[in-house]
């Protein structure tokens, strides 16, 4: 799948895309069926009782299903021409949500680096707990953040709920469609029910040299499965690994290697799998 001019403009200008209806509804009912199954029989999902957010690092690596969405021709494509066809995945949440998520970015990186893909699993309004993105705020030097404004206190600075914000979008989404947006942009979800599914892969450049090695090596510092408190031996899971095509491995291999640098005392040294 190729993004026209006018999707990798948008991309480069808003920092966000919707693909509404991209997987079929018979797609999106195994998707579902092994999300559910990661839930509830690697994480806590047993446990939520819509008190709190229950969240699981990896979520895709524990389904051989699942993980063959990195092999996915409009995941490669999308994911390939906003980085380039070398991306590393940077694993990535799967979540039964509880509430509102405040305005926040997920990095602040001085140009293009990582996306995330997000799959949400029920039908979600602007009311209903949708993502809203802050168009234009994955730029540095965009009002949304030289401003300095703490956009969850609106309330008390600007006499407005964070759900009015003007120029904000809520992207209202159906099992089946993704939303992928720049680690940088500004994001939050309002109004959703206590047990919001929904499930994220993330995805960023390779480094070829070593400003790009040390940004790759920050990154796994701050957001792989240990980093978030998940001690799975590595960056990810045999399965994940041990049904690779060698086109997933392109994927996979710098992520691999640079964790038990990063992360030595949290890597049990495993062979990869021969390209
Ligand atoms: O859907 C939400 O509540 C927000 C998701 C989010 O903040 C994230 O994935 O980084």
């Amino acid at each position: 799948m190729q993004l026209s001019e006018q999707q990798l403009s948008f991309f480069d200008t808003f920092g966000y895309l919707a693909f509404p209806e991209l997987f079929k509804p018979e797609e999106v009912s195994w998707i579902i069926e092994e999300f559910e199954m990661v839930l509830q029989t690697h994480g806590e999902g047993k446990s939520h009782d819509g008190s709190k957010r229950t969240i699981i690092v990896p979520t895709i690596d524990y389904s051989a299903k699942l993980s063959t969405l990195l092999d996915d021709s409009r995941i490669l494509g999308i994911s390939s021409e906003i980085l380039g066809d070398d991306f590393n995945y940077g694993s990535g949440d799967g979540n039964y949500y509880s509430g509102d998520t405040g305005w926040h970015p997920d990095g602040g990186y001085p140009e293009l680096f990582a996306i995330k893909l997000a799959f949400y699993l029920d039908p979600l309004t602007r009311d209903t707990g949708c993502l809203r993105v802050l168009p234009g705020s994955h730029r540095l030097d965009s009002s949304w953040r030289t401003s300095g404004q703490d956009w969850n206190q609106s309330q008390d600075l600007l006499g407005i709920s964070p759900t009015e914000i003007p120029g904000a979008v809520a992207l209202e989404t159906n099992p089946g469609d993704l939303v992928v947006f720049n680690h940088n942009t500004f994001h939050a979800a309002f109004g959703g029910s206590s047990r919001r599914r929904m499930f994220t892969m993330n995805l960023h450049k390779r480094g070829h040299t070593e400003e790009g090695i040390a940004r790759v090596d920050g990154y796994l510092k701050a957001h792989c499965p240990v980093a978030h408190g998940f001690k799975i031996g590595g960056m990810y899971t045999d399965i994940i690994l041990d049904t690779a095509p060698p086109e997933r491995l392109k994927h996979l291999e710098q992520c691999h290697e640079r964790h038990a640098l990063v992360h030595p005392n949290d890597t049990i040294l495993r062979p990869f799998p021969t390209l």
